[in-house]
C-alpha cells in the first residue's frame, strides 16, 4: 500500500524547505526571507552558499533542501556559480544532462560578502553576464562570527566592533545602487515580512536571463538585540518608517514598490532594537536621531514621485 500511514501530518509540497533541526536562531528573519525564496524556486535550484549564518543549514552530506549545495570562501561565491553554470552547460550541449534537470544558480550569501567580500567577484560575474540569481540576506553585521560591522551596517548601530555611544561611525552601502549600475537584467530590495511583493519579485527575477540581484534586509534578533517574536513587526515597520525601501531595478529604470504613506518616524523602528539603546538612555541623544531621521527623509525627497 502506498498510501501515507500517517494520516495527520500532510505531505510537504516537493519544493518545500525541510524544516527539521536547523540550527539557527529562532525568529531569524534571513532565514524567512530564504524559506519563502526557496519555495517559490522550487527543488531545480542549486545554492552557491558564501560562508554565513545559512553555512549552517547544510551539514555534509545533508542540507534542509530537495535541490543542490555548494560551500564556497565568503569572497568567491559569484565565481562558484560561474562554474557551476558552465558545467552544466557543457553538460547539456553535449547531451549528457537533460533540460529538465537543468538547475538555476543561486548565489546565497550575507552582506559581509555581498557588501564586501565578494563585491569584486560579483562584479566581474555581473561583466561577464552570468546567468544566476544572487540573494543577499542582509543582517547588517558578520552575524555568525558575533556581529562584526560590515559594508551594510547603518550609521549609529552599535556592534561587536562599534561599541561607543554613537555606535557605528560610518555609513551603510548603497549595494542596490552599486549592483544596478552595473546594468544587470534584474536588481531588488525585499524582506519577508512583506511576502507579496517578495513573491513578485522572486516570480519576476525567475522569468529573465541573466545577472539578477536581490537584497532582503534580514532582521537579525541575535545581532540586533530583540526578541525573537517581533521578526516580523520590526521588518514591517522598516518598511513603514522608509528606512528600508523596496524598490527594483529593470531596463534602466528603479521603481518603488511600496511606498510608505504615511511614514513613520524612524524612531519607531530604532527604539524596538537593542543595538540602539544608546540613542535613547541614559538620555535621548536628539542630535543622531534628527541625523538618521534627515537621511531617511532626504532618500524619500529625492525620489521620482512617479517611481
Ligand atoms: C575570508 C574569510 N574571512 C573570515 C571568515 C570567517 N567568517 C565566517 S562567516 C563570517 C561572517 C560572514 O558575515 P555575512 O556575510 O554578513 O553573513 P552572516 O554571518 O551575517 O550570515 C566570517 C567573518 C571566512 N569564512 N572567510
Ligand atoms: S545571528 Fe542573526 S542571521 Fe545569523 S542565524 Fe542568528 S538570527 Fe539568523
Ligand atoms: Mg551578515
Amino acid at each position: 500500500m502506498n498510501e501515507n500511514p500517517v494520516k495527520h501530518i500532510p505531505e510537504l509540497p516537493s519544493t518545500h524547505l525541510l524544516g527539521t533541526g536547523t540550527p539557527m536562531c529562532a525568529g531569524c528573519g534571513g532565514l524567512e526571507a530564504v524559506r519563502q525564496i526557496y519555495d517559490l524556486l522550487g527543488k531545480n535550484t542549486v545554492f552557491v552558499n558564501a560562508a554565513g549564518c545559512m553555512t549552517l543549514l547544510a551539514v555534509y552530506p545533508f542540507t534542509p533542501f530537495r535541490g543542490s549545495w555548494l560551500y564556497t570562501g565568503m569572497g568567491c561565491a559569484p565565481a562558484g556559480a560561474q562554474g557551476v553554470r558552465d558545467a552544466m552547460d557543457i553538460l547539456l550541449a553535449k547531451n549528457r544532462m537533460k533540460a529538465e534537470d537543468d538547475l538555476q544558480v543561486v548565489v546565497l550569501s550575507g552582506d559581509g560578502s555581498a557588501y564586501g567580500m565578494g563585491l569584486s567577484a560579483t562584479s566581474a560575474a555581473l561583466e561577464r553576464g552570468l546567468d544566476f540569481l544572487y540573494i543577499c540576506y542582509d543582517n547588517e553585521g558578520y552575524g555568525n562570527t558575533g556581529q562584526q560591522y560590515s559594508g551594510a551596517t547603518p550609521h549609529g548601530a552599535a556592534t561587536a566592533t562599534s561599541r561607543g555611544p554613537r555606535g557605528f561611525s560610518g555609513e551603510k552601502k548603497d549595494l542596490f545602487t552599486i549592483w544596478a549600475a552595473h546594468r544587470p537584467a534584474y536588481v531588488a530590495t525585499l524582506i519577508g515580512a512583506e511576502p507579496i511583493d517578495l513573491a513578485v519579485k522572486i516570480e519576476k527575477a525567475r522569468n529573465l536571463k541573466g545577472p539578477r540581484l536581490l537584497i532582503a534586509l534580514s532582521p537579525c534578533p541575535t545581532g540586533w538585540d530583540y526578541d525573537p517574536r517581533y521578526t516580523v513587526e520590526i521588518g514591517k515597520l522598516a518598511v513603514q518608517t522608509g528606512i528600508w525601501p523596496l524598490k527594483e531595478y529593470v531596463n534602466g529604470r528603479v521603481t518603488h514598490t511600496l511606498i510608505p504613506e504615511p511614514r513613520l518616524p524612524v524612531e519607531e523602528y530604532l527604539r524596538r532594537q537593542g543595538r540602539f539603546a544608546h540613542l535613547f538612555s541614559p538620555g535621548r541623544n536628539e542630535g543622531l536621531l534628527r541625523e538618521i531621521q534627515a537621511r531617511v527623509d532626504a532618500y524619500w525627497a529625492s525620489i521620482d514621485p512617479g517611481g
